[in-house]
């Protein structure tokens, strides 16, 4: 069997997703997620120009030689957008191996480690009132795990925070700003735990999102403040650029951290798990490298009781999370994966046979990943620009986010 094709699909059914599908000369075919948030025509240019001339004529069945070819193989590696068109590949060679094999692919990974993934939902308000309602609503669907945002006295809006039920911070074609204060983030933020700690009891799993925005001491400050009500994580506390801020937050908290989503590689993840800095490492098939990569991550870090985390939210496309569920079931060190559904277009798009059931997802029995996309379909919405907002103080600085 060799590939004859590789077509790489560009649809905007209410936000933008690409996916990779590669045809094989026995028929088969498989598909790979390679959406990178705003940064879209990126990784379909480094797919179109650089890698699908080079896969033609190839063994779909050489999956390792072919990450090989495409990661090592390459003087100018890593990187969001490279990892991200790399993952795209490997992702549809193992749909392809399943559908070879006539087997899910998490049996090909080492089967069932447990019968359902635990996923988190997402909680947010404009305030107090409002996110207790949002929380009551994910428990009442049957959610375990809840991440928690809110809106912040004084702010005009915060990232992640909306009254509409689909999550989409890319909006506008040129990047919005949003106004950020850490002082008055800072000041609210546990009150918003507390209400939510004695509304929900002890039982459910708590969440939260920095979105990078802390100094190394603030984010101490924050993960001590929040010690009182058990979170299960407290996410992208600082910019991860500068590794050893975990250094200085772990000797202040022990709130869990959970970090990766922006992480591509391995090597990305190296320090923070094998000094033991962090709880949960979030990389995600789609942006690290597809199923052959973020398994050796996970490796690495079951070796330091570092659990999964990975990052679901809605930009992720419904491939993407139908690999990742595969992966979750099958590894000894599974944490928790996020999920937020997609809207009904994008489910349309891309069929699937995963699901969601009491708090958990179920990956798809089909052979291979179990998902695919209606091309007829996905060239009814041609793409969008659409940017991530930037993050400005309220004396005009531009900041982290
Ligand atoms: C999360 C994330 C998202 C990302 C978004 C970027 O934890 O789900 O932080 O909100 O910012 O996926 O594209
Ligand atoms: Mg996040």
């Amino acid at each position: 069997m060799r590939i004859v094709s590789a077509r790489v699909i560009v649809t905007c059914p209410g936000r933008n997703f690409v996916t990779l599908k590669i045809v094989t000369s026995s028929g088969l075919t498989g598909v790979g997620d390679a959406t990178l948030n705003g940064r879209e025509m990126a990784v379909v240019a480094y797919l179109r120009e650089h890698v699908v001339p080079a896969l033609i004529g190839r063994d779909p069945a050489r999956i390792e030689d072919t990450w090989q070819f495409l990661y090592r193989g390459a003087y100018w590696r890593r990187g969001p957008v490279t990892m991200t068109a790399v993952a795209a590949v490997d992702t549809a060679l193992w749909d392809i191996k399943g559908k070879v094999a006539g087997l899910p692919v998490y049996q090909l990974l080492g089967g069932r480690s447990r019968s359902g993934v635990l996923v988190y939902g997402h909680a947010s308000g404009p305030d107090i009132a409002g996110v207790l309602d949002s929380v009551s609503t994910l428990v009442a669907s049957g959610y375990q795990a809840v991440r928690v945002q809110s809106g912040i006295p004084g702010l005009s809006s915060v990232y992640g925070v909306s009254s509409d039920p689909v999550y989409e911070p890319a909006s506008s074609a040129l990047p919005a700003t949003s106004v950020w204060s850490t002082t008055r983030y800072l000041g609210y933020i546990p009150t918003v735990f507390e209400a939510v700690r004695a509304s929900f009891g002890p039982s459910l799993r708590l969440l939260h999102d920095a979105h990078h925005r802390l100094s190394p001491v603030e984010a101490a400050q924050l993960g001590k403040a929040l010690e009182a009500y058990g979170l299960t994580w407290l996410e992208d506390p600082v910019p991860a650029e500068d590794q050893s801020a975990y250094r200085l937050l772990r000797r202040h908290t022990t709130t869990p951290l959970a970090v990766g989503e922006v992480f591509n590689s391995v090597w990305d993840c190296l320090g923070l798990i094998s000094e033991h800095l962090i709880d949960y490492i979030r990389t995600s098939v789609v942006h690290a490298g597809g199923i052959t990569h973020l398994r050796r991550i996970f490796d690495l870090a079951a070796l330091y009781q570092v659990r999964s985390g990975s990052h679901g939210a809605s930009d992720l496309s419904p491939v993407c999370m139908a690999a990742a569920l595969h992966v979750d079931v099958a590894i000894p060190n599974f944490g928790l994966q996020e999920y937020m559904p997609h809207t009904p277009e994008t489910d349309a798009v891309f069929p699937h046979g995963y699901r969601f059931a009491d708090g958990y997802l179920h990956p798809s029995e089909e052979p291979g990943l179990g998902v695919d996309i209606d091309e007829e379909l996905a060239a009814r919405y041609p793409y969008r620009p659409a940017a991530l907002p930037v993050n400005r103080l309220e004396d005009g600085t531009l900041h982290d986010w």
